[in-house]
C-alpha cells in the first residue's frame, strides 16, 4: 500500500526549510521532501528526504510507486539572476521540471479520484515594466497588468502559471472520459527576507544581503541605487500565505494566481533600518546597471486585494514589526551580535 504524503520540491531552499519547520510544528508527519542537496543536519531525520533532480524520470517514478501524494508544494526553481546566466538550464528546471510535476500531480489525481493540490510560488518577476516613469505611474499593480516579464525566470513563472491553469481546467479536454484534474493554486511573491537563511541567485537579494552582511560585520556594496523600490515580505508571512492559500476552501477562490505583499521600501530605507540596529555597518552603493535594469522592471508595489478578500490574507509584519520583532532579534541571535 502506498504511503500518503505531502511532497515539497526544492526543500533545501529558503522557502522549503521554513515551510518544513512550520509544518512539523503543526505535527504534519507525512512530509516527503526532494532536493538536489541534502537537508541541513537539524532537519534531516524529521522528514523523508529524497536527494535528486526533479528532471529525473526514474526518481519521480519511484515517488509515484511508493507514495500517494495529497498535495505538492513545488518550490524548486532557479531564481532570476542565476537564470540569466543559464537561460536554457533555467527553462529546463523552471518549466520542464514544473511540467513533469504537474503531469505527476495529474496522474496522482486520477489514481486517487480526487484532485491533488498543487501549490506554486510565482513572483513579481512575472511583471515587466518598460521604464521607471511607467513603474512610478503604475502604483499598485494588479495580477492581470504588466505581464511582460523581462527575465527568463519571469517568463518561466508566468508560463507555469498558465500551465497550472491548463492542467486544472483543460487537461486532456478531448479525451473520451474527462480525467480528475489537479487543484492549482499560486502566489506571486515579492522579494523575501529571512533572518535565518540567505537567498542565492535572486535579484531581490540585495535587501537580505544588506542585513546579513551588517550583522556579520562585513562590508556590503549594494548592487542597486538607493531609490530602488520593490515589494518585500518576511519569511514567516510567506509561509503563512502559502499555507493559508493551500487550506482555503475551493469555493472561496475567485482566481488561481494571487499577489501577496507586505511593504515596499527603497534600498535606501532598508539601509537606514539596518543602520539603526547595526550603526557600524559599512553599506555603500555600487549599482550594477544590468541587475538594476531587472529590478527596475519589477513593480514598486502590488495590489493584493484579491487575496485579502478571498482568503483573508493579512501580513502579520509591516516594515517596523518585520525589523524590530523578527529580523533584528533573530539575526542577532543567529550571529551572536
Ligand atoms: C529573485 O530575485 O529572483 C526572487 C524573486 C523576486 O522571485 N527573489
Amino acid at each position: 500500500m502506498r504511503k500518503k504524503a505531502i511532497l515539497i520540491t526544492g526543500a533545501a531552499g529558503e522557502i522549503g526549510l521554513a515551510l518544513i519547520e512550520k509544518l512539523l510544528a503543526q505535527d504534519e508527519a507525512r512530509l516527503l521532501t526532494l532536493d538536489l542537496r541534502p537537508l541541513p543536519p537539524e532537519t534531516m531525520g524529521t522528514v523523508t528526504h529524497m536527494e535528486g533532480d526533479i528532471l529525473d524520470a526514474a526518481l519521480l517514478a519511484r515517488v509515484v510507486s511508493e507514495y500517494e501524494l495529497e498535495a505538492i508544494y513545488h518550490l524548486a526553481a532557479l531564481l532570476s539572476t542565476r537564470s540569466e546566466f543559464s537561460p536554457e538550464m533555467a527553462h529546463r528546471v523552471n518549466v520542464d521540471g514544473t511540467l513533469r510535476l504537474m503531469q505527476l500531480a495529474a496522474d496522482q489525481s486520477e489514481r486517487r479520484g480526487q484532485p491533488v493540490r498543487f501549490i506554486f510560488p510565482s513572483s513579481i518577476a512575472a511583471y515587466g515594466m518598460p521604464d521607471l516613469q511607467t513603474k512610478a505611474q503604475a502604483g499598485r499593480v494588479k495580477e492581470g497588468e504588466w505581464n511582460y516579464p523581462a527575465t527568463m525566470y519571469g517568463c518561466n513563472k508566468l508560463y507555469c502559471e498558465l500551465l497550472g491553469s491548463y492542467f486544472s481546467r483543460h487537461y486532456q479536454q478531448l479525451a473520451a472520459r474527462r480525467p480528475e484534474l489537479i487543484d492549482f493554486r499560486c502566489l506571486r511573491f515579492p522579494g523575501l527576507i529571512s533572518a535565518f537563511t540567505m537567498p542565492s541567485g535572486g535579484t531581490s537579494d540585495y535587501a537580505p544581503e544588506i542585513l546579513h552582511a551588517a550583522a556579520k560585520g562585513e562590508p556590503y556594496h549594494c548592487f542597486v541605487r538607493p531609490d530602488t523600490r520593490i515589494p518585500f515580505m518576511v519569511m514567516p508571512d510567506a509561509i503563512t500565505a502559502l499555507l493559508t492559500l493551500a487550506q482555503a476552501p475551493a469555493e472561496t477562490l475567485s482566481r488561481q494566481v494571487y499577489n501577496v505583499t507586505s511593504f515596499s521600501p527603497t534600498a535606501g530605507e532598508v539601509r537606514e533600518l539596518v543602520l539603526r540596529a547595526f550603526p557600524e555597518a559599512r553599506i555603500d552603493y555600487q549599482p550594477d546597471h544590468k541587475r538594476q535594469g531587472i529590478v527596475d522592471s519589477w513593480p514598486a508595489d502590488l495590489d493584493d486585494s484579491a487575496a485579502r478578500q478571498d482568503w483573508g490574507w493579512r501580513p502579520a509584519y509591516d516594515i517596523r514589526r518585520a525589523f524590530d520583532d523578527y529580523l533584528i532579534p533573530n539575526i542577532r541571535r543567529r550571529y551572536q551580535v
